[in-house]
């Protein structure tokens, strides 16, 4: 039976040894406390390091197995070397800054990618014992970056999805790392990969597309071989928990407790792990002009500041917690008096009934990360206001911000408008306090960490049947061995071929995209071992076609059906065409080439052509939707069609397509074995003309109207190359 197994950095428990005893602890952070629940009632397993170096746990390993396997955990144990190099070392010194870009942290050492890899590849080795191809496997966060494609290795048919917990930074960002092609391939191994906001997603889509050259339709990208989602899935947080938390007597006795020490005054709360991307020293001199500003609110207001110990073996967080202290010091001397300090500074993990204490009296929470992913502080505080009273001051740079519009947001660089923020969150009226939080609320209780899961889940299961549907067209096994049957058996076949995209890889520049000697060998022994006739059908101009295949025993169509030629005949035009048009559509297509650096408009006899192969691909793709949209007025009413191509786009008369070319040989004679291969849509006309005993073979993974697929122009190479191989052993 099929299970779920989780792989994370940490397991959702922390193993600690107090005198010679283990103890296991739920761990602090959103996945552990989110998923928790959820993975067990799936009857799934959770991998991942227990967060004690194995040296640690030297002889009592088997206790460790036993107490984790309980809890259906499955520990992955890591040495000290490893802790250091690769979870302080790649990960936290590495990934974590360059991805919240804060690239003047960033460490680039590549001892430190190679401990990483080594790593990630043992996670891969772990993993491998507990997981096989039936599973789904879904791999956390930035630690195992590269473990999707490790497992997909061993496990090509595995169910693998990827979820990243931290923001996906911009090209710009990500184009720093000496690694990064194998970073994005790693990636790529898995069959979904979520992020939490739409423009984590866009990052992402850019750098596969510049890194790799892959491009998507709607966050589904054709790798070499498979088909890859990417799409948003915000996590949400386990919404009742929190709701519910202020029924707890401990979280009732808590809050009279707090009440207590801070007596009249209004609280503002602020909790993060000590982190510089949490931006608690700027929280702190906003906090600081606040109060000089409005002395109004001293000792009227406290700030009780959460900071969990996070990462302490790594000098900026040692720096950090320095700062820190220094500011909190600074501003508690300069306005704190003998019965109030301004900032209550707890810096150490909270039990949650008490940290649910607190969110619960917090008038305010202050949440003002330079850079976060999510931010499930956010959520839980807006969640657990039984009164819906409290107001939510966000930075616009946390994730969450996306979904909770009725926070006051800031910009947490600038320390006056969160001073401002303050103020005017302190003041709210209550009327105002409740609607923004009821909407937010409601939302967090609709989507809350379990449907977060579970979409992800069930998007994951419905890509690969999206995948399963494309392998199962696939042009191998039993249909290929019809097919080659069929053709030996023929007496008279017809082949259309495309070229680009279809025998050849696309180029990416003009002078490599001839064909070399191999793809003429290819056709000139495919023509010649058989009655075959052979259409090459292709978008190129006549020019083109002559002076590449002109020596071959081949027909040809040229510019998408405008022009065909038969082995020594002349080129012939499909129908009288009009030219008119081109006066109306050329100008339309220069304005969008000088709006468009790298752009060019082509003049082919029939047809105009706008190409932006060499434009920077998001600006070019930006432009070639805007020329489209301009051009789909205009083009109706001249009864002209707009083609999209891989990177062109092209005008040219409806009435010619390579479909209707290819009813010229499909009406010449009796045929005995039929087949049109083609890349592109300009191809589907191809494939809609066909017969329906034809074999229509799409080049490529996407939806398609053809019979069959086939991965790549290599593999239609391979066929070809077969098909000569066969024709000839039937002749022996
Ligand atoms: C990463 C991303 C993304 C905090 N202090 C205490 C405590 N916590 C709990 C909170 C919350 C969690 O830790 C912190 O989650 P955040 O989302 O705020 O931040 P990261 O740890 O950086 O998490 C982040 C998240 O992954 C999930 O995808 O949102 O952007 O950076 O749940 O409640 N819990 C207890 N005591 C504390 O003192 N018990």
């Amino acid at each position: 039976m099929s299970k779920l197994v989780i792989i994370a950095n940490r397991l959702p428990v922390t193993i600690t040894k107090r005198e010679g005893k283990l103890a296991l602890h739920p761990s602090t952070g959103g996945l552990a406390t989110g998923l928790g629940s959820f993975y067990r009632e799936k009857k799934g397993v959770w991998m991942g390091w227990p967060g004690m170096p194995s040296q640690n746990l030297r002889g009592m390993e088997g206790e460790v197995n036993s107490r984790l396997e309980e809890l259906d955990c499955r520990p992955v144990f890591l040495t000290r070397h490893q802790v250091e190099n690769f979870y302080h070392g790649f990960s936290n010194k590495t990934l974590w800054p360059l991805f919240h870009y804060f690239v003047q942290y960033t460490t680039f050492d590549n001892r430190l990618w190679e401990a990483y890899k080594k790593a990630n590849r043992y996670y891969c080795k772990a993993a491998l014992k507990v997981a096989t191809e039936e599973d789904t496997i879904w791999i956390h966060d930035y630690q195992l970056l590269l473990l999707p494609g490790m497992i997909r290795e061993k496990l090509p048919k595995a169910t693998i999805g990827f979820f990243l917990h931290i923001p996906f930074p911009s090209f710009e960002i990500f184009r720093l790392l000496p690694w990064r092609e194998e970073i994005m391939e790693g990636l790529l191994g898995a069959d979904l990969i979520g992020f939490h906001t739409y423009d984590y997603v866009r990052h992402f889509l850019s750098s596969t597309r510049r890194l790799l050259g892959y491009d998507h339709n709607l966050g589904l990208i054709t790798t070499k071989d498979r088909m890859v989602k990417v799409d948003t899935f915000p996590i949400g947080i386990d919404f009742l928990r929190f709701f519910r938390a202020a029924e707890l007597p401990e979280v009732k006795n808590g809050i009279q407790r707090m009440k207590r020490r801070i007596g009249n005054r209004k609280m503002i709360l602020s909790v993060d792990r000590l982190d510089y991307t949490k931006g608690i020293l700027q929280r702190l001199d906003a906090f600081d002009l606040f109060l000089e500003k409005h002395p109004q609110y001293r000792d009227k207001v406290t700030l009780v500041l959460v900071a969990v110990p996070s990462r302490t073996k790594v000098d900026q967080y040692m720096q950090l917690k320095k700062e820190v202290d220094e500011h909190i010091g600074r501003i508690n001397g300069r306005y704190g008096t003998l019965g109030w300090s301004p900032i209550l500074y707890l810096y150490r993990s909270l039990p949650f009934t008490t940290l649910t204490a607190l969110y619960n009296l917090a008038q305010v929470a202050l949440v003002t990360p330079l850079r976060d992913g999510m931010n499930l502080v956010a959520k839980e505080y807006v969640a657990c206001k039984r009164d819906n009273l409290g107001v939510l001051v966000l930075s616009e740079m946390a994730g969450a911000a996306r979904e909770m519009g009725e926070a006051i947001m800031v910009n947490p660089y600038n320390p006056k408008e969160v001073s401002n923020a303050l103020k005017t969150a302190l003041e709210m009226g209550e009327e105002e306090q409740r609607e923004r939080s009821l909407r937010m609320k409601e939302r967090l209780r609709r989507y809350d960490v379990r449907r977060w899961a579970g979409e992800f889940l069930e998007k994951l299961t419905s890509i690969r049947e999206i995948q399963e549907r494309m392998e199962a067209k696939k042009l191998r096994g039993i249909a290929l061995r019809h097919f080659l049957d069929e053709y030996s058996q023929s007496h008279k076949a017809l082949l259309f071929l495309d070229y680009d995209g279809t025998l050849v890889p696309f180029a990416d520049r003009p002078d490599k995209a001839q064909p070399d000697r191999e793809i003429k060998a290819i056709l000139q022994d495919l023509a010649t071992t058989s009655q075959n006739r052979i259409v090459l059908v292709s978008g190129r101009t006549r020019e083109t076609l002559d002076q590449w295949f002109g020596g071959l025993p081949v027909d040809m169509v040229a510019e998408h059906g405008v022009w065909l030629k038969e082995q020594n005949s002349p080129w012939e035009l499909i129908e009288p065409l009009k030219q008119d048009w081109k006066g109306v559509i050329r100008p339309i297509m220069e304005v969008y080439v000088d709006r468009t650096p790298g752009a060019l408009v082509e003049e082919k006899e029939f047809s105009l052509v706008w190409h932006y192969r060499r434009s920077e691909p998001e600006l070019g793709h930006q432009r070639a939707r805007e020329l489209k949209d301009a051009l789909l007025n205009i083009t109706e009413n001249l009864n002209l069609s707009i083609l999209e191509g891989s990177r062109v786009i092209e005008v040219k008369p409806s009435n010619v397509n390579k479909g209707m070319a290819a009813t010229r040989w499909l009406s010449q004679g009796s045929w005995d074995f039929i087949m049109a291969v083609g890349d592109d849509w300009t191809d589907e006309d191809l494939f809609d003309a066909m017969p329906p005993q034809a074999y229509s073979i799409k080049v490529g993974l996407s939806i398609s109207r053809a019979r069959f697929n086939m991965d790549s122009p290599y593999r239609v190479q391979g066929l070809l190359k077969e098909m000569v191989k066969v024709k000839r052993e039937s002749y022996e």
